[in-house]
């Protein structure tokens, strides 16, 4: 059953979401309700299914639609679409081998320079991600790695800050899909290309914490190509209703391990033709 892609009914979806997830006193609406209140209110909880082993991999999409439905109540805009656990660095820091997709919002957005704001989060870590645009929109199913970049129309090297509700990032897949993949801010360089003038499996990265370099990789280590992270977002998002939006960001997962972002200390990011960006802890 196709279920609306709009975010103007919100009653309507909540309704829909709660059928046969209750158990004991837990529901969707309760697990939005704590995730949120803890990224509201900075703080780190244990995992929902610790308590809530009825929180599938369904029922935790349902929580996260409704959980971005919440912020869109409340003034934000969704800008696009962020993949997680794209790579196997990733996958294996994380001890989840399956990618997974999130909401980005406008209120995620750090301008360039701005300084990570620490006291807005709980326990931030950064990772270096490949950034597309969109020119047009995009749905699955059916949609391949070269279906998805024609509607490419730019690529940067950027950034994604990510803050785990969940104490130590200690999470299992339903979790961290809720949590809204630990989505908290993301930014990007200075340099937009056209996706067909580079060859972005080779595209490299150094990540760099205060000049030392810590981590490199290419972007063959997004899904083999950062275009078959984003044919795989359409296409799971398209199986549950909705589609990309041109003009949306989308952030095809860290390419390396995450660092933590510290008071004061700077990660910078330099990619090969996708030029450098850095971010302050401040
Ligand atoms: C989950 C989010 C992962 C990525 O790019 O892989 C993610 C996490 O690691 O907390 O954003
Ligand atoms: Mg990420």
């Amino acid at each position: 059953m196709k279920r609306a892609s709009g975010w103007t009914t919100t009653g309507a979806r909540a309704a829909g979401a709660m059928e046969g997830a209750e158990v004991g006193d837990w529901t969707i609406e309760r697990v939005v309700d704590e995730l949120y209140a803890a990224e509201a209110g900075r703080y780190d909880r244990t995992p929902i299914t610790d308590e809530f082993p009825g929180l599938d991999i369904e029922t935790a999409y349902r929580a996260q639609d409704l959980l971005v439905e919440r912020k869109v109540a409340d003034g934000q805009t969704i800008t696009g679409v962020k993949l997680g656990l794209t790579s196997r660095a990733k996958q294996q820091r994380m001890g989840i081998d399956a990618p997974l997709t999130a909401w980005l919002t406008d209120a995620m957005t750090l301008p360039a320079g701005a300084p990570a704001p620490l006291a807005e989060l709980i326990h931030p870590r950064v990772e270096p991600e490949i950034v597309f645009v969109l020119g047009e929109d995009l749905a699955g199913p059916g949609i391949t790695a070269a279906r998805a970049m024609r509607s490419v129309s730019a690529v940067l090297g950027g950034y994604e800050i990510i803050d785990s509700r969940y104490r130590d990032f200690r999470f299992t897949l339903p979790d961290v899909i809720a949590d809204n993949a630990s989505a908290a801010r993301w930014g990007s360089g200075p340099v937009a290309l056209d996706p067909a003038d580079l060859d972005l499996s080779l595209e490299a990265c150094l990540v760099e914490v205060d000049g030392e370099i810590v981590d490199t990789a290419t972007g063959a280590a997004v899904q083999g190509h950062p275009a078959e992270a984003l044919a795989l977002a359409a296409n799971s998002l398209g199986a549950r209703g909705h589609r990309l939006r041109a003009g949306w960001i989308v952030l095809t997962g860290g390419i390396t391990d995450a660092v933590f972002l510290r008071p004061g200390s700077s990660v910078s990011v330099q990619f090969s033709n996708l030029g450098s960006v850095t971010v302050t802890g401040a």
